[in-house]
């Protein structure tokens, strides 16, 4: 049985970077010279607007929206933090006016597009169409709609729990402890499927969204809301899906020889009825809710010969590290590469554990709630070392936004959404054993025969996340799009996570379930490919900066603690924010203008032979 209680009424978009001038941006980036978008206004009316116009028409848009998202920051984070009534009262409020009003300036930003204006404040008239993720009409009950529905499904999702009788429900944060830890089968497909059923009510809202939103995105020149989307790359939108598909081939074997051995691993602990061989994976068996990281089954697929790998959630329970004293450590690591302490508000005002007596969003995100030093975490810290890694995550995002806090605020954002979930990922890639030696949370640095333990524990999580974090865009570019009907939606969900992942529903899905819903950033439309970009992004980013901090180690070994040069060159990217094409940004940091997967084969090519050693006598493929 599943309970949650619906937050009645509308309210914002929920998002994992949340800035006061972006709180409609969901996430972070609008991103630059798309090609797509409004149509021009006629050369009567072109010929009379000037630069000096169009200049005037950003410090306007400019001052109309700092005004009015500092309060939705503010009610934004009330109603993650406490959700109720009236905090989703406030919250869709705020989220309606804003992206009405930045709506109704992408629409009048078109008036210029026949005007020959210098390209930075081309740029930034671009920028201001590609800003919303989720476009509201022009018609306001609509709009108001649409907000309305945002609310109630972050909403839901949020205060969703699993009620296994009336007197026993379990939250998420709860049932994905179990399913990181437990190997009782039965306990894990039940926790997976009663999850789940949160999501079964959220779809007819979800379709309704759908359409409203796309009516927005047409209102704004694109063909639908899966364009919009896909225009943010510095690149035509039907060139990008392309770049990914380039990308994912380049990891795919690697990413073949991992869930061939996991398979056959998970087959021999559960048996092959469970886990037949030539099937795809049953997905509540992967450690993780979503089966979207595998790190939590390490010790099931890890190598027979005995390994010393740091187990870092023993060593913080060991050493007694609270919520405060993991992120104090994460904000340690960044002082050492040369940025400036968090400020006091940080520690007052961020929410690192879930609040006892009230419902709160759990999903760990990151705010800057002034757009200058108002940083906060909103996050249900558990002391563990993946929450070690995520709190990194969420402190890059807070480093991030302070870096580029003096750019215009059209430029306030990631140099693509991929490049702002990157950043704490790839200070994580740092936490080797050296440097845990060095904090004092192991006693020693295992040597070298133990790399194939640590690569592996490492590829779990970090490369089985990566179909993952291709396949939800795909569900959602063709859903967005109208290309499939909300009949066919979780069918499509579960042939994506077939294709890509090698991994499928444990039992048979009914015809009104939603899974896709029981993922946070689909209630909270959160576009997902981000995620992809940062798992490929991240290994080039550490990469680079371990050849700045000059470091002579294999580069899984390499860690750039205490390194001011590579601080100094990831401020300098960071700074940037917006304000230049991704291409430019990337160049800045790492000399190359491409994404290339091609560093993650580096990183992990002794895991591969190994692997591929493993798998020689199993049938792998799915
Ligand atoms: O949502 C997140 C972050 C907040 S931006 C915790 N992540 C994705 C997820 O949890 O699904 C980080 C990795 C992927
Ligand atoms: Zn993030």
């Amino acid at each position: 049985m599943m309970r949650f209680k619906p937050v009645p009424k509308p309210a914002l978009l929920s998002t994992c970077v949340l800035a006061a001038t972006l709180t409609l941006f969901s996430g972070c980036t609008p991103a630059p010279e798309s090609t797509t978008g409004n149509a021009d206004t006629p050369a009567s009316a072109a010929t009379k607007l000037t630069v000096a116009d169009a200049r005037a028409f950003l410090a306007k848009v400019d001052a109309d929206v700092s005004k009015l998202s500092q309060p939705a920051a503010h009610a934004a984070w009330a109603y993650a933090t406490h959700i109720n009534y009236d905090t989703a009262q406030v919250s869709a409020y705020f989220s309606e006016q804003l992206s009405v009003l930045m709506a109704r300036y992408a629409v009048e930003a078109a008036k210029f597009n026949a005007v020959d204006v210098d390209a930075d404040t081309r740029r930034q008239l671009n920028l201001l169409k590609l800003g919303l993720e989720i476009a509201p009409p022009a018609d306001p009950v609509k709009a108001e709609r649409l907000a309305a529905i945002g609310s109630e499904l972050s909403g839901m999702y949020g205060a969703g729990k699993y009620c296994r009788d009336e007197q026993t429900c379990f939250s998420l944060v709860e049932m994905s402890a179990q399913m990181a830890t437990s190997r009782d089968a039965d306990l894990l497909l039940e926790f997976w499927d009663g999850w789940r059923e949160a999501a079964v009510p959220m779809k007819d809202i979800f379709v309704e969204q759908v359409g409203i939103a796309n009516e927005g995105a047409v209102e704004l020149g694109y063909a639908n809301t899966s364009e919009l989307w896909r225009a943010k790359y510095d690149m035509p939108a039907d060139d990008f899906p392309k770049e990914l598909d380039r990308l994912w081939g380049q990891v795919e074997p690697f990413y073949e020889a991992l869930h061939c051995h996991v398979r056959a691993e998970l087959s021999d602990h559960y048996g092959a009825e469970t886990v037949p061989l030539d099937q795809p994976i049953p997905a509540h068996l992967l450690g993780n809710m979503w089966a979207q990281s595998w790190g939590n089954v390490y010790d099931l697929v890890k190598p027979e010969q005995p390994m010393n790998v740091p187990n870092v959630t023993q060593a913080l329970v060991e050493q007694g590290y609270d919520e405060i004293k993991m992120v104090r450590q994460a904000e340690d690591f960044f002082s050492s590469l040369g940025f400036a302490p968090l400020p006091d508000t940080f520690w007052e005002r961020s929410m690192f554990q879930k609040p006892e007596g009230r419902e709160a969003q759990c999903h760990a995100s990151a705010w800057n709630l002034d757009d200058q030093d108002d940083l906060r975490i909103k996050m249900c810290i558990q002391t563990t070392g993946e929450e070690f890694n995520v709190i990194h995550h969420e402190l890059g995002h807070n480093y991030y936004q302070r870096a580029y806090k003096d750019q215009p605020m059209l430029y306030r954002g990631s140099a693509n959404d991929g490049f702002h979930e990157a950043i704490g990922d790839t200070i994580a890639l740092s936490i080797t054993p050296t440097y845990l030696q060095q904090i004092g949370l192991i006693d020693e640095i295992p040597d070298a025969s133990n790399d194939i333990g640590m690569l592996l524990k490492t590829a779990l999580d970090k490369i089985a996340f990566i179909p993952f974090g291709l396949m939800v865009d795909q569900w959602r570019w063709q859903v967005l799009a109208g290309d499939v009907t909300p009949e066919q939606y979780n069918s499509l969900w579960w042939e994506l996570r077939e294709k890509y992942q090698g991994v499928m529903a444990p039992i048979e899905r009914d015809s009104d379930a939603f899974d896709p819903g029981a993922k946070y950033h689909v209630p909270a439309n959160v576009s997902y490919t981000r995620y992809f970009l940062a798992h490929i992004l991240q290994f080039q980013f550490h990469q680079a900066l371990c050849d700045i901090a000059g470091s002579e180690e294999a580069l899984h070994r390499c860690s750039i603690f205490a390194s001011e040069e590579a601080g100094k060159a990831l401020n300098d990217m960071l700074e940037m924010g917006l304000s230049k094409p991704w291409q430019d940004a990337m160049e800045t940091m790492t000399g190359t203008r491409q994404m290339d997967a091609s560093t993650i084969e580096r990183y992990f090519a002794p895991l591969k032979t190994w692997l591929d050693e493993q798998n020689k006598d199993r049938q792998c493929g799915w």
